[in-house]
């Protein structure tokens, strides 16, 4: 992988932010966009706008093309059967609240159970707290190893008949660990459990096959895989879409209105109430365009080896403590420096141009359970080098003396 030519295709990243040149870490967050997926926003506002599934004229006919060919594209690049188990969604959290305000709460009741992870990022968390609550079913938790892992043997024990829903992250944005998500399925499967899949942080980074992996449901975020914001999808396997009801009415996606009753377009209209995300579509499109040329393969190895070098060259910091296991991991490297707080350490960073997030990261569960109240975290992506790295695990060490703080 010719990761200067990479770079080259982000504009962003050519800058210097006080007064040094940028080092973005903080992919996981949201990743930089490249040229291509820029221009083709660009293109489709300055040659094809319009609304789609309505206009007669060329330009709707256009938009139409091009936001249904985004789906094609999203079809293939997750290995769906078909467009119609593709529905776009504003991210993740807007897919993962369709799961659960529609599926969830139509099959869930009194002593039925949900299964997640205390490592869940909130979005898949409140959704199924709110299902628990209005329907009386139980939240239960599949417990972590000490490295934050799971064990199959503990998904066993956590799943059962009383099961309806096991919703697990693929990839944690905290620990960067990868969970066995086709095994849980499986197990979830033989309980007759339904199982969905937080695909925010694998969807970026990995080959994804959701009938591989033969997962019910799987959310993910264009945002974090160089395509804009306000865009992703929910892809559902189609005999459990065509069973759930919209839960948003009106404009794309109703069939006949009449003044007391009204029927809804087939798949996957039904789901896609108001005028959609048409520009953040065609830009996913071009985003994958973008990943497939590079190849998914390449993208995960040169991931590995980069968090595989920054976990070296980081644990070599005194007083450092990194989370989560030194193994089977992605470009996600948590850390905290002493008693530092993580905020200090993000505001010292960003004084040198080098850009990684602090905080709870939407996983205050998981805080408790590292029994840290917040984290620094380094995130890489296709676009990152070992000379970031080095500037990060250099700059970390001046932190250190920066604050003379007492190693614990
Ligand atoms: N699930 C996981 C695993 C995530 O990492 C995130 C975002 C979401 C869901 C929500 O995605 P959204 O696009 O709908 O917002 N994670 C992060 C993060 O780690 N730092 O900022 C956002």
């Amino acid at each position: 992988m010719n990761v200067t030519a990479i770079r080259e295709q982000f504009p962003i990243l050519h800058q210097e932010i006080n007064g040094h040149p940028l080092v973005y870490l903080d992919s996981a967050a949201s990743s930089q966009k490249p040229r291509s997926v820029i221009d083709a926003v660009m293109r489709y506002y300055e040659l094809d706008n319009a609304n789609v599934h309505r206009g007669v004229h060329t330009l709707g006919s256009r938009a139409t093309d091009a936001y249904e060919g985004a789906r094609e594209k999203v079809r293939k690049f997750l290995n769906a059967a078909s467009t119609q188990e593709i529905i776009f969604t504003r991210g993740t959290t807007t897919a993962l609240n369709l799961v659960a305000s529609s599926y969830a709460r139509s099959v869930c009741g009194e002593g039925d159970e949900i299964v997640l992870t205390p490592m869940e990022h909130h979005s898949n968390l409140i959704p199924w707290q709110q299902v628990a609550k209005a329907t009386g079913a139980t939240l239960k938790y599949i417990p972590l190893q000490p490295d934050g892992t799971i064990r199959l043997e503990d998904v066993e024990e956590t799943i059962n008949e009383r099961t309806k829903i096991v919703s697990v992250m693929y990839v944690s944005n905290v620990l960067g660990i990868v969970n066995p998500v086709k095994e849980i399925a499986a197990i979830a499967h033989r309980h007759g459990a339904k199982m969905v899949v937080d695909g925010a942080q694998s969807t970026p980074h990995m080959r994804v096959d959701v009938q591989d992996l033969d997962c019910d449901f799987y959310a993910f975020s264009g945002h974090k895989m160089c395509a804009p914001t306000g865009i992703g999808a929910l892809y559902g396997k189609k005999a459990l879409l065509e069973e759930m009801e919209p839960i948003e009415f009106g404009g794309e996606m109703i069939d006949h209105v009449d003044l007391y009753e009204s029927t809804w377009k087939e798949l996957p209209w039904k789901f896609e109430g108001g005028t959609p995300i048409i520009s953040g579509a065609v830009g996913l499109g071009a985003a994958i365009d973008f990943l497939e040329e590079i190849g998914l393969d390449n993208i995960e190895a040169h991931e590995h080896a980069l968090s595989a070098y920054a976990y070296e060259r980081l644990s070599a910091i005194d007083g450092i403590t990194i989370y989560g296991p030194n193994q089977n991991r992605v470009g996600i490297v948590t850390f905290n420096i002493g008693d530092v707080h993580p905020h200090d350490v993000a505001t010292v960073l960003d004084t040198k141009g080098i850009a990684v997030r602090a905080g709870h990261h939407c996983c205050q569960p998981l805080m408790r359970w590292l029994n840290a109240s917040a984290t620094a975290r380094a995130s890489f992506y296709l676009y990152n080098t070992e000379e970031d790295v080095n500037r990060l695990a250099d700059a970390l060490h001046q932190t250190k003396e920066f604050f003379g703080y007492a190693i614990g």
